[in-house]
């Protein structure tokens, strides 16, 4: 860290990030009576919703659900207006609590930090953000899991001379594609998002598809009050089924196995399950899809006979018809996705069968063909989870880096996904290996913000002045994350959930896969243990 700082400021913790976590972390230490201070790159709060301005973005768990639950004044104050609500009512709803609970004033915003160290002899942390320099007691990471885009190293990417827009970094200011040639790279959920909206615009559009994606109709429409009412009414119980469920969503699967039906009765209840919609309906008509190859197929077929019965142009279809397990990547809920295919100004590259060359002045160039462009807009996703991490130089005991420590993540270990060995006093929200992006997000965000303020208030009342995870108890949950995503089909597929959508980035599973139920009993017991597996002095 640079020795000629100008500024120091000091707290008790500091959050890096004003997203939903960031928020209500500072939200619930700042009651608990501690100084934070809470650090943003962007210059508003919103995390994700104030970055992912693209066209059709919306969220893809229902809006009742994808909010936060712990106060219930704010649960009856605000209405969201349809079943899954555009970015930018979701980024008016994050403004509205971030004001209704008074966050900004605690919040520096247009400010990154670039460097957080671990001071042994002083414990505490020493951050850095351009010229100044903050001291904390204890570093949270509330960066989020997606957060860093990505954009590949495509050859002659500078040299384009039209426009190119990110889907993760989407400018304030309305972008006209009317009558534009316009590419886009990507058929991820951002993708799949945006593609039918810009080509409703577009004087012409073509999508580069490298991998076709499973997807099945959202089914949104405006709420009806009652169900707002009746959301509300029942609050206290559809939040206990959340809190204890797989995903952090009021829905179980049906305890049966798609092989035990007879194909007309699958076909009966898949049905049924696309025309309801919901991120997790076709995943919960039987309780083996995510599990059994062959009840896999029964599901992944279901939908492939869908797109082909969509997509009028049959050589089209068949290039979206994917062939690995459906559901090892995240569900994808569309409007009209696939229905974007018949419309004449639309065009699908496969850029598997011909891959990407170069980005030109005029275009993209495939193994192919070469396409004039006036605008590329990349939908290529993020560098999930560690990669918002790793742009931080975290530095713990030693001297040792976080990326050092966990080999660029070929040798990711944690305790819990909150904490890793040789970095005290530090808490990742929602980080590597705890069940975040496998859920509705609002609640594990919830959750382990609740665990971290718990931990917290018992250190303080304790007088301690260091926790750590220990080495054994992070290689046992880290052995157990591993051996939990084995008994499922999600490390088959080539999925950003596996480190497989970057170049060089080593595999493995991300995420921890036994449910957000499963996962809160055990931090629970951790907690009731008085923290065991970590070391407090
Ligand atoms: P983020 O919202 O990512 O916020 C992190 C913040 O940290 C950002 O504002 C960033 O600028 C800041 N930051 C990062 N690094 C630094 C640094 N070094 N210094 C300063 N600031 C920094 N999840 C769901 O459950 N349901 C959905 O429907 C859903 N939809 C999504 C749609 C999109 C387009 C995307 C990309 C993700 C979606 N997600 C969804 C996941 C979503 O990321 C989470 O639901 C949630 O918004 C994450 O909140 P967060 O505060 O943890 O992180
Ligand atoms: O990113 P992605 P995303 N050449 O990584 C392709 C959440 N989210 O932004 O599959 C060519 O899924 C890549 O191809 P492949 C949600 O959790 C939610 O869409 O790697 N193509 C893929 O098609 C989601 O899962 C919503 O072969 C390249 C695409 O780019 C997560 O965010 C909306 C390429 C990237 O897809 C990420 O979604 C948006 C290359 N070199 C996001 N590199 C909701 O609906 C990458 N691709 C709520």
């Amino acid at each position: 860290m640079k020795s000629e700082q100008k500024f120091i400021q000091e707290f008790d913790a500091v959050v890096v990030g004003a997203g939903f976590s960031g928020l209500y972390m500072l939200h619930r230490l700042r009651d608990a009576g501690y100084s934070v201070r809470v650090f943003e790159a962007a210059d508003n709060v919103g995390g994700t919703w104030y970055w992912n301005r693209y066209p059709g973005a919306r969220c893809d768990v229902e809006s009742i659900y994808y909010n936060y639950t712990f106060s219930e004044e704010i649960l009856n104050d605000w209405n969201w207006s349809s079943r899954y609500a555009e970015q930018p009512e979701i980024l008016s709803y994050i403004n509205f609590v971030a004001d209704k609970l008074d966050l900004r004033k605690d919040i520096q915003f247009q400010t990154r930090i670039t460097a957080a160290h671990y001071d042994e002899k002083a414990h505490n942390w020493k951050l850095q953000a351009g010229k100044s320099i903050i001291i904390a007691k204890y570093f949270i990471p509330a960066i989020g899991c997606l957060s860093a885009s990505n954009i590949p190293n495509f050859k002659g990417l500078e040299t384009f001379k039209g426009e190119m827009y990110h889907t993760g970094r989407w400018p304030h200011e309305k972008v006209n594609f009317s009558g534009k040639r316009v590419g886009v790279i990507g058929t991820g959920s951002s993708g799949i998002q945006a593609i039918p909206v810009i080509a409703k615009e577009a004087g012409h559009l073509t999508i580069f598809q490298r991998t076709p994606q499973y997807s099945a109709p959202a089914r949104n429409h405006a709420y009806d009050q009652d169900v707002l009412i009746q959301t509300r009414e029942n609050y206290k119980e559809i939040r206990q089924q959340m809190y204890t469920s797989m995903h952090g969503v009021p829905q179980t699967p049906r305890e049966i196995s798609a092989l035990q039906d007879t194909p007309e009765e699958r076909e009966r209840v898949y049905e049924e399950a696309w025309n309801q919609g919901g991120l997790f309906t076709l995943l919960y008509s039987y309780s083996d899809i995510g599990f059994i190859p062959e009840a896999n197929e029964t599901v992944a077929d279901f939908i492939r006979t869908k797109i082909s019965s969509t997509v009028k142009d049959p050589e089209v279809a068949q290039r979206l018809m994917p062939n690995y397990f459906f559901g090892t990547k995240r569900p994808i809920i569309d409007t009209d996705y696939f229905e974007t295919y018949n419309r004449e100004n639309v065009k699908l590259v496969d850029v598997r069968a011909t891959s990407i060359q170069e980005i030109t002045p005029n275009g993209l160039r495939t193994s192919d063909a070469e396409y004039e462009l006036d605008m590329i807009v990349f939908a290529t996703g993020f560098d999930a989870m560690t990669g918002p991490l790793f742009k931080i130089d975290i530095r713990g005991k030693d001297g040792l880096g976080l990326k050092e420590k966990w080999g660029g993540g070929a040798n990711l270990k944690t305790y819990l996904g909150l904490s890793t060995a040789g970095f005290p006093n530090m808490f990742m929200l929602t980080g590597p290996q705890s069940p975040s992006v496998l859920s509705n997000m609002m609640v594990s965000i919830e959750q382990h913000i609740d665990w971290v303020t718990d931990c917290i208030n018992y250190l303080e009342t304790n007088n301690l002045q260091e926790f750590e995870a220990m080495p054994e108890a992070e290689e046992a949950w880290s052995e157990q994350c591993r051996a939990t995503a084995a008994m499922t089909l999600l490390p088959h597929a080539d999925s950003w959930y596996m480190g497989a959508n970057i170049d060089g980035k080593p595999r493995g599973f991300l995420a921890f896969a036994g449910g957000v139920g499963v996962y809160r009993q055990i931090c629970d017991l951790v907690a009731a243990s008085e923290y065991e597996g970590f070391s407090k002095v």
